[in-house]
């Protein structure tokens, strides 16, 4: 009942960084728990993908800026960084957003490459994980689905912010009806 990864398959890890992890400035619960199962799944990819929510001081998505959030992820800092325990070795690319000063950027495919690169590279579907699922796994899923990607949302390497009950579950419902799979690191081979 596996799913088995072959050449046209890339892993998108999304925004594992210290920022969204306990400790950051915008600790998602349990964050640092993505990062052991995606170190596991990245041994199986040809094609991996890091992205970073990277944002110049002052980010109008900071509540110093009339925006929802605490700064976060400023371009530079140690909060920007990768989980240390993420493993650099299998990332093949690099996907920085968020660095335009005026506007937000939830999904790994806004104002980005990512989509040429992924096609460029022969990637026909997509595995995505990450932080968090209820704002930039779900943004990055629903636009890789827009760009004509097939998706796999890897259940146990995401974690969600839930500033409301369980928005989370509701992303991962949005996910599925716009033809996500969704299932875990366990069952791909
Ligand atoms: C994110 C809130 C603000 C995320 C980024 O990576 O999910 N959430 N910026
Ligand atoms: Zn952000």
């Amino acid at each position: 009942m596996g799913i088995r990864v072959s050449e046209g398959d890339a892993l998108i890890m999304v925004d594992v960084q210290k920022d969204f992890c306990p400790g950051g400035s915008l600790a998602v619960p349990r964050g640092d728990e993505v990062v052991e199962p995606l170190n596991r799944a990245a041994r199986k990819f040809r094609h991996v993908v890091a992205t970073q929510d990277w944002h110049p001081p002052g980010h109008a998505s900071f509540q110093e800026s009339g925006g929802p959030w605490p700064p976060h992820c400023v371009q530079g800092t140690r909060g920007a960084e990768l989980h240390p325990g993420l493993d650099r070795g299998p990332i093949e690319k690099l996907v920085r957003k968020g660095d335009d000063p005026a506007k937000d950027a939830y999904s790994g495919f806004d104002g980005t490459d990512l989509a040429e690169w992924l096609r460029s590279q022969g990637v026909k579907r997509v595995f995505v994980g990450g932080l968090a699922t209820d704002y930039c796994v779900r943004a990055t899923a629903l636009d890789a689905r827009k760009e004509g990607f097939e998706v796999v949302v890897l259940t146990d390497a995401v974690r969600a912010v839930d500033v409301n009950p369980g928005d989370g579950e509701k992303a991962l419902e949005e996910m599925r009806e716009a033809g996500a799979i969704l299932t875990t690191t366990e069952e791909i081979e």
